[in-house]
């Protein structure tokens, strides 16, 4: 008896394919799955321990409110019914700036973000905060001004680039690409390519590649703007491609043709020559460029960013096969929210812009805790952990004791659910049905509708039945003809031919769709979720139905549900769409479809990135003598997603990184306690001396510091970042330089 079933790995955005075994109703054994055509049997240590996601000791069964101290259970309809009505109250008295979402789906379902944001917006707010918006949003809006579209960011066509630049990218840890440990060995071992890494430490993709260019901490832009310069003054640019596919390089050219790069390589402790070689490799061989949190969570994060679309961009790397390509998708991560348009919310304290119509969480607790007559006053959570997550533990702490309303939809007791008072169970990625929209496949596009393999424990509902249900207690969803119910119950087709006839008589009920077919077809398939996707894909728009025919489904008005019967036949996954390789730079949407070099924003910031400057606002400060990199991906964390420490039982999974160096100029031992402090809080942790990290530097991973059965595991390195060490334009948080000291403590 085949007793496997097919499922995936909700831990990192690859969800790599899984099969498990399941005996009353826990998951028994995990294998990973040979089948799924994205990870072809690839999985990672972490996948292979989901079990301990889905059954710990503190998954949540029922709603409960804080009461006091503590939190009683209640009904679905009590706790709704309060909710609705405090909202209603809140927003009545302090408008809809009051209220703020944040997270909605996170790395393993992202169904529930269409009814969280549907709530969200007939509330009339537009504060959605998500940890996107902690990492990723300088880069969209840099993409957003040259290529058109925030959400077009590209990613590196790595099955035929003859060389991949991984810039703070440690992806043998953290993957960020489907089989990443196949692919950077298959890149690193092949003599015709080039697998180059530029990371200040020697990480464990450093130690497999062709090139290190070991930088000095926080020289990204530096090492870009003297890169840029040494290609355009070299004359190795690729004039052919600018005359054809850019505008504005008149006016960016002159930002690096006075620049002294010889000067820029000493303050980023570079050969000059060899960082040369490397610039004169990426533009001249099929190169691509993986940036990721290293930069991201850099000094000058959105700026360094942006450097590295010009580079890409004057190498004519950017949509062509083997460069940085704009993949395609079923549906995009968010929506291109250029702040340049009026009708785009600020926040009212800090003054931040949304990108990718998202909001900084760096800002959340300055934005409650302000005398603004439209502060923050409500906010609802669902599938994020703010309390460990974000920078600033103590000031969220703060901030959140200053809300009227504070609701956690989890399927854990989190460090944040505890503080909320209201918690309503969410059913786990392994109880329902749900899909992800990462889209980080060339020129494939993936999907898989996860299927239910365990059953929900307790009264957890479903995310977006839990929106639904709240929408219908605010009022939100008209009244639904008997008719549609009863079309549901035919057939699809019937169901599809009534709910165009709905909405072509009631086009003013469109905004409440996904109510509507979540109360429909939701009801009768026994899971909004998948009542959405089949919804989605009769939507979606002519790009991706031009993409799914390359993939062999049948054009016509049933493409879409062709594709939804495929998807629940192979619950594996499978590719539902290929884009046109030969035609990456069609996805301009910039006015003149060309790629926009000039950012005029930024202009003064990049002539600020000089040697000189640099080198002085480099300079080590005396009281926090070291640079922490706060924040880690290993084989032992996986953000806040995994609980229950057992999982990391008999090895080190929290310590202090520091190098050996240090640690005798500090004259500190290997395990024993120190103190960590930085301008915001302290943190006592175990030291691991390892030349993993750089000299001066140390590192503390992310994810840790969680409490479990009274106990807290690890040190929470959010104590130690401040909330305002952030980018200017995208207010992401700057994890990967803090400044901080070393103390050896006495420990009884
Ligand atoms: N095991 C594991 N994997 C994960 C996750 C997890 O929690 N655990 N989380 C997932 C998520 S949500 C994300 S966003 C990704 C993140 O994935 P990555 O971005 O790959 O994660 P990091 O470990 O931060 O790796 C960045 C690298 O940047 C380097 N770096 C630090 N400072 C600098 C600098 O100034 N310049 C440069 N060039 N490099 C620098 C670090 O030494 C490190 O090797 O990982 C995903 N995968
Ligand atoms: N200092 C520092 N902080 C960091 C980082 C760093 O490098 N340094 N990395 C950052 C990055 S890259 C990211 S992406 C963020 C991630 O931070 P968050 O947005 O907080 O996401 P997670 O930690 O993945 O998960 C949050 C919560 O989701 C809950 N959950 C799990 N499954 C479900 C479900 O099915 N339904 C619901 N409703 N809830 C569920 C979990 O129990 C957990 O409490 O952390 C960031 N925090
Ligand atoms: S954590 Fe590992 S197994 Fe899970 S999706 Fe990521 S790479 Fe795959
Ligand atoms: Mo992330």
């Amino acid at each position: 008896m085949n007793d496997w079933k097919k499922t995936s790995c909700v831990l990192c955005a690859q969800n790599c394919g899984l099969e498990v075994q399941v005996e009353n109703n826990r998951i028994m054994k995990v294998r990973p799955d040979k089948d799924n055509p994205r990870s072809q049997g690839y999985a990672c240590r972490k996948g292979l321990n989901i079990a301990y996601y889905q059954h710990h000791a503190q998954r949540l069964t029922h709603p409960l409110k804080k009461v006091g101290q503590d939190f009683v259970p209640i009904t679905w309809d009590q706790a709704l019914t309060e909710i609705a009505e405090k909202l209603s109250t809140i927003i009545a008295e302090h408008g809809p700036r009051s209220l703020a979402v944040m997270g909605l789906g996170g790395l393993g379902g992202h169904t529930e973000a269409v009814f969280g944001l549907r709530v969200l917006r007939a509330l009339g707010s537009q504060y959605y905060y998500n940890a996107l918006a902690g990492e990723l949003t300088g880069l969209y809006w840099g993409y957003g001004r040259t290529v058109g579209r925030q959400y077009n960011a590209t990613i590196p066509d790595h099955h035929h680039t003859d060389m991949l630049v991984a810039i703070g990218w440690n992806g043998w840890m953290s993957h960020q690409i489907p089989q990443a440990r196949r692919i950077l060995d298959q890149i690193a071992k092949d003599p015709e390519k080039l697998l180059v890494v530029i990371d200040p430490r020697r990480s464990e993709t450093a130690e497999r590649a062709d090139i290190h260019l070991a930088l000095r901490p926080g020289t990204d832009a530096l090492l870009t703007r003297a890169m840029i310069a040494i290609i355009l003054q070299e004359g190795w640019h690729n004039k052919e491609y600018i005359d054809r596919y850019v505008s504005q390089f008149d006016q960016i050219s002159p930002w690096f043709m006075e620049f002294n790069a010889r000067e820029a390589c000493k303050v980023c402790e570079l050969d000059f020559d060899q960082v040369r070689e490397v610039s004169r490799l990426f533009a001249t061989r099929k190169s691509s460029l993986h940036p990721d949190l290293g930069v991201l969570m850099g000094r000058h994060s959105t700026l360094t960013t942006y450097l590295e679309i010009i580079l890409l961009t004057v190498c004519g790397r950017l949509g062509v096969p083997g460069g940085n390509v704009i993949p395609g998708c079923l549906m995009p991560m968010g929506s291109h929210s250029d702040e340049r348009n009026s009708k785009f919310w600020r926040t009212v304290a800090t003054d931040f812009p949304a990108i990718m119509g998202m909001y900084p969480p760096n800002v959340m607790p300055e934005e409650i805790r302000n005398d603004h007559p439209e502060r923050l006053r409500a906010v609802l959570i669902s599938s994020s952990n703010p309390l460990r997550s974000f920078a600033d533990t103590t000031a969220y702490e703060e901030a959140f004791s200053k809300l009227d309303l504070l609701v956690t939809v989890e399927i854990a007791m989190s460090e944040t659910a505890r503080t909320s008072d209201y918690v309503l169970p969410d059913l786990s990625a392994y109880e329902r049905w749900d899909t992800t929209y990462f889209s980080w496949d060339y020129p494939e596009i993936y999907c898989q509708m996860r299927q239910p393999v365990v059953k929900g424990v307790g009264e957890g509902m479903e995310g977006s039945e839990i929106w639904t249900r709240l929408a219908d207690k605010l009022g939100m969803i008209p009244e639904i003809p008997e008719s549609l119910y009863e079309a549901a119950e035919k057939s699809r087709l019937e169901y599809g031919q009534a709910l165009f006839t709905y909405v072509k008589s009631n086009p003013k009920n469109s905004a409440a769709l996904p109510f509507i077919v979540a109360k429909t077809l939701g009801r009768e398939l026994g899971s909004v979720n998948l009542a959405w996707m089949w919804f989605l894909l009769q939507t979606v728009p002519k790009d991706f139905r031009e993409n799914a025919a390359r993939a062999g489904f049948t054009p016509g008005p049933m493409m879409g549900d062709e594709i939804f019967q495929a998807l629940v036949d192979h619950p594996e996954g499978m590719w539902i769409g290929y884009v046109d390789p030969d035609n990456n730079l069609a996805n301009l949407r910039t006015e003149d479809k060309r790629i926009n070099l000039y950012i005029p924003e930024v202009e003064e910031w990049v002539y600020s990135i000089t040697p000189e400057s640099e080198s002085e606002q480099l300079q080590a400060d005396e009281a926090y003598p070291f640079i922490l990199m706060a924040g880690r991906h290993m084989d032992m964390n996986a953000n806040t997603l995994m609980r229950n420490p057992e999982w990391n039982k008999g090895r080190r999974a929290c310590t202090l990184a520091m190098h050996p160096d240090d640690a005798v100029r500090l004259g500190l031992n290997d395990q024993q306690i120190v103190r960590v402090t930085t301008e915001v809080g302290s943190v006592d942790i175990e030291l691991e001396i390892t030349s993993a990290a750089r000299p001066g530097t140390i590192i503390i991973p992310h994810g840790f510091g969680l409490s479990y059965n009274d106990e807290e595991y690890g040190a929470n390195v959010n104590r130690l970042t401040k909330k305002t060490h952030r980018d200017a334009i995208a207010g992401t948080p700057l994890h990967r330089y803090v400044r901080c000291r070393v103390e050896n403590i006495l420990y009884e």
